[in-house]
């Protein structure tokens, strides 16, 4: 009998040690779950209701309203040019009318000399450094586009840059922008990750959609968060009415 009694304090405290450490393993993982969470949640928010997180897509990965996919060269080409009935292209002074309040905005990636080349037009005076980058709407070189308030808006951005990367966000913040755009920056209305250029050789170019939307009026932009890219003229206005 005291054999047993002996013995038996320690198995117990072995059991409730054992016990113990498993509830603290638990208690650990919930905080990092909520912990996990709460960080995804203000990446989110930080990109608006429509909008779509960085962060948000390399944790959920593929989504409904947004998604990358490979897009032939030659198709990709032909939306630079390309005008839907929605559009009106005012040329004279670099403006895209958009009067449907269900908008898809194809917008290409590419340095400025290839813009020139696709779009036989020339870029805003603050993008015509040739080294630099831009994007072409409907014809057009970092356009200015005015949209109706409130209108849902289909990004459909491709990169048919040959060696460099791009996005296309947007945000109330006007130029001029830093190396680092995002340092000073407010009131994003969208968010999307950097994409890889294309590969000419292979025949292809990376595409990435979102949906977004404009609930006030006022003025916007749009520019590439690539460091030195906004920096160097790959920006441009939207005017929300
Ligand atoms: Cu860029």
């Amino acid at each position: 009998m005291p054999k047993t009694a002996k013995r038996e304090p320690s198995v117990i405290s072995t059991a409730s040690l054992l016990l113990i450490a498993v509830v603290l393993l638990l208690v650990v993982i919930v905080i990092l779950l909520l912990g996990f969470r709460l960080m995804f949640g203000m990446m989110n928010g930080l990109t608006g209701m429509m909008g779509t997180g960085m962060f948000g897509d390399m944790m959920s990965g593929v989504g409904a309203s947004n998604f990358s996919t490979q897009v032939s060269i030659g198709t990709s080409e032909s939306y630079a040019n390309a005008l839907p009935q929605h559009v009106q292209r005012y040329a004279n002074n670099n403006t895209l009318l958009f009067s449907s309040g269900n908008i898809t905005l194809v917008i290409l990636a590419m340095g400025v000399q290839r813009a020139i080349n696709l779009t036989h037009e020339l870029p805003p005076p603050y993008d015509s450094n040739s080294s630099g980058n831009a994007f072409v709407i409907y014809g057009l070189i970092n356009p200015t586009l005015i949209v109706p308030k409130g209108a849902i808006i289909h990004v459909e951005f491709i990169n048919l840059d040959s060696g460099e990367y791009h996005n296309v966000i947007m945000t109330a913040t006007g130029p001029p922008y830093q190396y680092m755009p995002m340092s000073a920056m407010n009131g994003i209305v969208s968010m999307m990750p950097i994409i890889p250029p294309a590969d000419y050789s292979g025949g292809y170019a990376t595409e990435y959609n979102y949906t977004t939307a404009f609930d006030n009026s006022g003025a916007y932009w749009y520019l590439c968060m690539y460091p030195g890219h906004a920096q160097m003229g790959m920006y441009g206005k939207i005017i929300v009415e």
